[in-house]
């Protein structure tokens, strides 16, 4: 029965038959010319690329990030550049009933002419757009893309929104950016933020091809799985999205084969007219055990290979080979016992996580340069350090699609925002029109990807009503109330509700979740530590001094700044430059009163830099400010560690901690642990010991010192601890105590150890807070064991005893490793290992360094020699300073 309806749908082409089974693309990435406004500037420019990356390709600008090259460039910007070429149709058009250009991306408003012809026009640069051509190609044509500069657009669109105003108009003046970047969808950071340069691009960056097509052709195709409970039993839907262009329904059968599972199930489908969309639900054998996705640190990234076969007549097949993942992701949000509010944490397969890791924003201001060696040392980092998870901000990009295969392959889980932050937005018919089809796009295009794990309205948008950042009179206020609800619950919201299912949606970060719907999504406090996420930020409290934290359900933002490594910032300076106090320094703070900021901070626990030497000052108060950033950090993430078990004046639970923020977009001070180019600042090397999976935590409360033992493990363990006195002069630790049997318990933070300060140092051969430092070490069966970790008793500005070490490292080459041999002659502190611009990381950085001998191994992203090594190295720690 099912043949003989095939066979008439083939029949029923008629006129078509004997055409090729489609479909035919042909790709236009590569080169372009490319032209300025009045055509003073002819150049060639690749594709995907943009008009910054050309004009530097082709020598006719300088590095862009180059010391004030960001000002200078602005012309860039602002003038109206036009991308076009001629090609050729390698098949004869007449064939083909449907002849579409397909942009994957256009960055951002342009007009599109075939043939002198326009074909349509693009105003979002998150959306995908496809234009029926088929009555416009020939078999030579000319394409033209007309941009129109994003900045006189945004003072355009502000301007014709007559009503009231939208703010914020302007970035505040220290960040040297663009205005009204709310009214163009578009990366909200390129107009600037307060950590990247305003660099407003136009180009067509991502991929556009022809695609030509008879019958019908498949445009999304995606998988979501899901375990019924009742049956015990994980099915898997795939949703296909054709564009039918017969006049007639296509019959088809589609077989879906997952040989690893001993599934293989067959569908018959009929597709109308239209876009069709069909949606099967292949329900995996129960008789075969399904191994499920779990995050980096929790299990594997298991993924079944896939086959799907579209056989719809004419010969017309279509295979999709796919990865098929199986998790499922919880948000969960209900009473905890003896605490107000609700909790807020996720639950992968069913498992309780404690998210760890930290906000990623875009890799460069130019995303042609975002390849994937990139990205793949960024997220491998990621890894490394002990982080399970990132938050993709709103106000950068949607990543690419490697971005997230990546993160499936590493266990990354994405808490993905969409692409609004820190601002109101209008709300008018055309602005909504663009939002949504570039959020129904953005869901369709990831929601196969089992790292994503929430959907999130925006950055800081509820946070921003709520404490009326924008001065709005009260009486005003309800039109941005309305706006507001409209954009992020009657539009976003309800497309991500009818097209995924399968993942928790909040509106905004921070938010009090199931507290803001009730507040009608608008909560009074969203930043309250009962409910939700929280960001938090405080650059003038002691940041070792935890009680200033917020005892919250969820840390989605907190951060501290510092200044980039010497060998990154030589890059894009010169020599007049090299000081904290330079025009140079200060034009690349973007946060106002930023490099004051890390001054007090660092100043309240360590003596500042003093060397006469001008350059010698500028490479001390950089590492200064490393090791500041990386200390405040550790307290920060420490304490929110330590608090997933516990309820202390109805407050805790905690059980994310996503620092501020990963990456880097450019060579300035930021929040990131990595800097532009991926190199490790001393912090992503702390991160790696405060997410290790077993940590010891030690912090002090009323002058008694605690340590809590900190497990992400599946099972329990038995452990010992050891606490060590070590007085600042001398190498021989003056006691130790080892404390046997300790237990953890699977997934929680418990005290394990608690003394009063003045009897440990009575105890222990008569040490005062300043002249002795605690380090502690879990230690279990086997490999079993936490990172050491210590506990200042003293700001290091009143320590007594600390010596100026002898410190010295002879390198060996170790296969494709390098060893770095430590020796030191007094106990040092924040030891830093530098090789410049040696591409690779070490395994241990800015430690603590109580043993005469050390092994670092050095991991090199490039070929290196040792004597390459020898060269580059400096050797730094605290006392190196004085
Ligand atoms: C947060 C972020 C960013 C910003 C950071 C540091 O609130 O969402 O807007 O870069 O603070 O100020």
């Amino acid at each position: 029965m099912l043949l003989v309806l095939l066979l008439a749908a083939c029949w029923g082409r008629g006129v078509l038959s004997g055409n090729p089974p489609g479909p035919a693309v042909h790709s236009l990435r590569g080169r372009w010319w490319l032209g300025s406004g009045n055509g003073s500037v002819v150049l060639r420019g690749d594709v995907p690329g943009c008009v910054h990356t050309a004009l530097l390709r082709q020598g006719l600008i300088q590095d862009p990030y180059y010391r004030f090259n960001d000002l200078t460039y602005r012309w860039i910007s602002l003038d109206n550049w036009t991308y076009s070429r001629t090609f050729k149709t390698p098949f004869d058009v007449s064939k083909w009933q449907k002849v579409n250009l397909v942009f994957e991306g256009v960055d951002t408003v342009a007009q599109i002419l075939i043939n002198n012809v326009t074909v349509g026009r693009t105003d979002n640069m998150f959306n995908r757009y496809s234009f029926d051509i088929t009555s416009v190609i020939k078999e030579v044509n000319f394409i033209e893309v007309r941009f129109l500069s994003a900045i006189s657009y945004g003072a355009k669109q502000s301007r014709s929104h007559r009503a009231y105003s939208v703010p914020p108009q302007c970035p505040p003046p220290v960040q040297k950016g663009e205005c009204h970047v709310n009214f163009i969808r578009k990366e909200q950071c390129s107009f600037s933020w307060d950590w990247g340069p305003s660099f407003p691009t136009q180009g067509i960056w991502k991929d556009v091809r022809i695609e030509a097509y008879n019958l019908c052709h498949l445009i999304y195709f995606t998988l979501t799985p899901s375990y019924v409970k009742s049956a015990q039993q994980w099915s898997l839907e795939i949703e296909s999205v054709f564009d039918v262009v017969s006049s007639k329904p296509v019959v088809g059968l589609v077989t879906v084969n997952i040989p690893k599972l001993q599934t293989q199930q067959t569908y018959t489908t009929e597709l109308p007219p239209g876009e069709a969309r069909i949606v099967l639900l292949v329900n995996i054998s129960k008789s075969t055990t399904v191994q499920t996705w779990w995050p980096s640190g929790h299990g594997n990234q298991t993924g079944y290979d896939m086959t799907t076969t579209f056989n719809m007549g004419a010969g017309y097949k279509i295979e999709k080979f796919s990865k098929a993942y199986f998790r499922t992701v919880e948000l969960v949000e209900e009473p905890i016992p003896g605490s107000p509010g609700l909790s807020f944490y996720f639950r992968i397969n069913g498992l309780p996580i404690f998210i760890k890791g930290s906000n990623w924003i875009p890799a460069d201001s130019f995303q042609d340069r975002v390849s994937s060696d990139i990205l793949k040392l960024i997220l491998q980092s990621t890894v490394d350090a002990n982080m399970n998870a990132l938050r993709v901000w709103g106000g950068g990009v949607y990543e690419q699609d490697e971005f997230y295969d990546i993160c499936d392959e590493l266990g990354i889980m994405i808490w993905q925002d969409f692409m609004f932050a820190c601002a109101l937005y209008p709300t008018d018919q055309n602005y909504l029109e663009s939002v949504r089809a570039e959020v129904t796009h953005q869901v369709k295009r990831l929601k196969s990807h089992p790292c994503i794990i929430l959907w999130s309205g925006n950055n800081e948008n509820e946070a921003a009503i709520a404490g009326n950042w924008f001065s709005i009179p009260q009486d005003k206020m309800k039109v941005y109330i309305l706006d507001y609800v409209k954009l992020y619950v009657k539009n976003i919201q309800e497309i991500v509700i009818a097209e995924d299912k399968s993942r928790p949606y909040i509106t905004s970060s921070p938010t009090n979740g199931k507290e803001s719907v009730k507040e009608r999504w608008l909560s009074q406090n969203p930043y309250d530590t009962h409910y939700g996420d929280t960001h938090f930020y405080d650059y003038l409290s002691d940041c070792w001094n935890w009680t200033v934290y917020p005892k919250t359900r969820f840390a989605s933002e907190y951060g501290f700044q510092s200044w980039p490594s010497f060998s990154t910032l030589e890059k894009v300076s010169s020599t007049e430059d090299w000081s904290y106090t330079s025009n140079f320094s200060l034009h690349r703070q973007h946060h106002a009163a930023g490099n004051n900021q890390m001054l007090h901070q660092a100043g309240l626990h360590f003596k500042l830099p003093q060397n006469t030497d001008p350059l010698k000052l500028f490479k001390d108060t950089i590492y200064l400010t490393q090791v500041m950033q990386a200390q405040c950090i550790k307290a920060e993430t420490e304490f929110y560690r330590r608090s997933q078990s516990e309820i202390i004046n109805g407050e805790g639970h905690t059980m994310g901690s996503l620092y501020w923020q990963l990456n880097d977009i450019w060579q300035a001070p930021s929040w990131a642990s990595l800097e532009y180019g991926g190199k490790w600042k001393m912090l992503h090397y702390f991160a790696q010991h405060f997410f290790a999976p077993l940590l010891p935590v030690g912090y002090e409360d009323d002058g008694v010192l605690y340590i809590y033992g900190v497990s992400d493990l599946h099972s329990d363990c038995e452990l010992t601890l050891q606490v060590t006195l070590h007085r600042w002069s001398s190498m021989e630790p003056v006691c130790t105590l080892a404390k046997e049997g300790v237990t953890l318990k699977a997934g929680s933070a418990a005290p394990i150890y608690k003394e009063p300060i003045n009897d440990l140092l009575k105890r222990c051969g008569n040490c005062t807070r300043q002249s002795c430092v605690v380090t502690f070490y879990l230690m279990g069966k086997g490999e079993l064991h936490g990172p050491g970790n210590y506990h200042f008793l003293s700001s290091l500005k009143d320590a007594v005893g600390l010596e100026k070490a002898m410190l010295s490292a002879t390198i060996s080459q170790q296969g494709d490793l390098y060893a770095f041999v430590l020796q030191t002659t007094a106990v040092t502190p924040f030891v830093w290992l530098d090789v410049g611009n040696i591409q690779g990381r070490f395994n241990d950085n800015g430690f603590l360094m109580t043993e005469k001998r050390k092994v670092v191994v050095f991991y090199p992203w490039e070929p290196v020699s040792i004597e390459e090594l020898e060269k580059s190295l400096s050797l730094t720690s605290l006392m190196d300073i004085y």
